[in-house]
């Protein structure tokens, strides 16, 4: 099988792409990524010759077409990722999550190829922390800033190319994600490479926020689940009961690096930050048989920390203008 994978210099697309030359060796897989701020030539490095790696812009029909032409299925990872990013300039994620998307389905319905959409929890909007209500398939769309609603518009866009042209699309809206080749504005790694740095880690408001955390091999496991196992013209929650709040999971990187559980900062709160997601991933569990394996988030947080211990030489250079951005804003 011949696959496009977008966004595979990025966090989750580049484990998608380790685990897929790792564990589906008759898969032929082109990357094609734009190498934006969080794009990491490095990521692939361990698996660059088993792969072709296209520099490109997935909004650029040019680039686009000949390679969707060229494979039997896309899986669409890229995008403009960070809340926090879309607040201070939300353009480049119209672009990229609404015309990037776009410019994909019309390449895949030209040339009838199967397409994979990932998405985000964050189209349905945030939940009551004392809520036991959790997203299913069926919530509506209900997004907050501008990353959640170009995620919330290109699904749309997705939903509308299978029903009004039978483009044979299937989309994933899976939760917050951890593991190894993260990039550092992102919670987790800041607060690890803070610690590690000397740095105190820092928690939005009064970091009583919720996420609901899946190890990224279980989220891309799952992809490769609805590929081989979903129906076209559906969609799937991917996630792992993993519910934390932010400072439960502060206080367990400063336990497991040997600090006290207090030695945090609160800073500034993120305007219209979202207070809880929740996924209930039954569907892709009893329909497709999916399930985590990596259900315990202390060991997988552990096995996250180690990874950054040994691997400064990946995210050193990014952090110090990541902290001068975080620190313009009082974060
Ligand atoms: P990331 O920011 O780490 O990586 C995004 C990648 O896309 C980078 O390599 C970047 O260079 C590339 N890219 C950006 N704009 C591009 C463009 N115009 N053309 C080509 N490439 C471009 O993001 P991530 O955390 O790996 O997220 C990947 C996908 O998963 C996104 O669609 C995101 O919405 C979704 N998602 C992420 C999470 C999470 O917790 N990180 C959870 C659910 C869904
Ligand atoms: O320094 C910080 N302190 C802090 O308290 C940072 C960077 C974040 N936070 C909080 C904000 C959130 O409540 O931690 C939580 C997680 O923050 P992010 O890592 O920015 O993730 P989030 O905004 O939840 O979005 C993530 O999950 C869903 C990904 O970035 C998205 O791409 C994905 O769709």
């Amino acid at each position: 099988m011949r696959m496009l994978i977008t966004g595979g210099a990025g966090f989750i697309g580049a484990n998608f792409v380790h685990q897929t030359v790792r564990e589906r060796p008759d898969v032929d897989v082109t990357v094609l990524d734009a190498m934006t701020y969080a794009g990491n030539v490095d990521s692939l490095a361990a698996v660059r010759d088993r792969i072709t790696l296209v520099e490109g812009d997935v909004a650029d029909v040019t680039v686009v077409d000949p390679l969707v032409e060229a494979s039997d299925a896309v899986v669409h990872f890229a995008a403009e990722s960070h809340n926090d990013n879309s607040l201070a300039n939300p353009w480049p994620f119209v672009q990229t999550n609404l015309i990037g998307t776009f410019t994909l389905l019309e390449s895949v319905r030209r040339h009838g190829v199967r397409y994979h959409h990932i998405s985000t929890d964050e189209v349905y909007g945030d939940l009551e922390l004392d809520d036991p209500a959790r997203f299913t398939e069926s919530t509506p769309y209900n997004p907050s800033s501008p990353y959640s609603s170009t995620k919330a518009g290109s699904d749309l866009l997705v939903r509308a190319w299978v029903r009004s042209f039978g483009v044979e699309a299937t989309i994933s809206n899976c939760s917050n994600n951890y593991g190894p080749y993260q990039h550092v504005e992102k919670f987790i790694p800041r607060q690890i490479t803070n610690v590690l740095s000397g740095v105190r880690p820092k928690l939005y408001g009064h970091g009583l926020n919720v996420r609901d955390w899946i190890h990224v091999e279980d989220h891309n496991r799952a992809v490769w689940t609805i590929l081989e196992k979903g129906t076209p013209g559906e969609t799937y929650l991917i996630g792992a009961d993993g519910e934390e709040t932010n400072r439960r999971v502060v206080e367990l990187i400063l336990e497991l690096l040997g600090q006290e559980p207090d030695a945090y900062d609160l800073v500034t709160d993120r305007p219209g930050h979202d207070l809880r997601y929740a996924i209930d991933s039954t569907r892709l569990r009893t329909e497709l048989g999916w399930e985590p394996q990596f259900p315990d988030f202390r060991s997988g947080l552990t096995e996250t920390i180690a990874w950054y211990r040994d691997n400064e030489t990946w995210w050193r250079p990014q952090k110090d203008a990541t902290e001068a951005r975080y620190a313009a804003a009082g974060q």
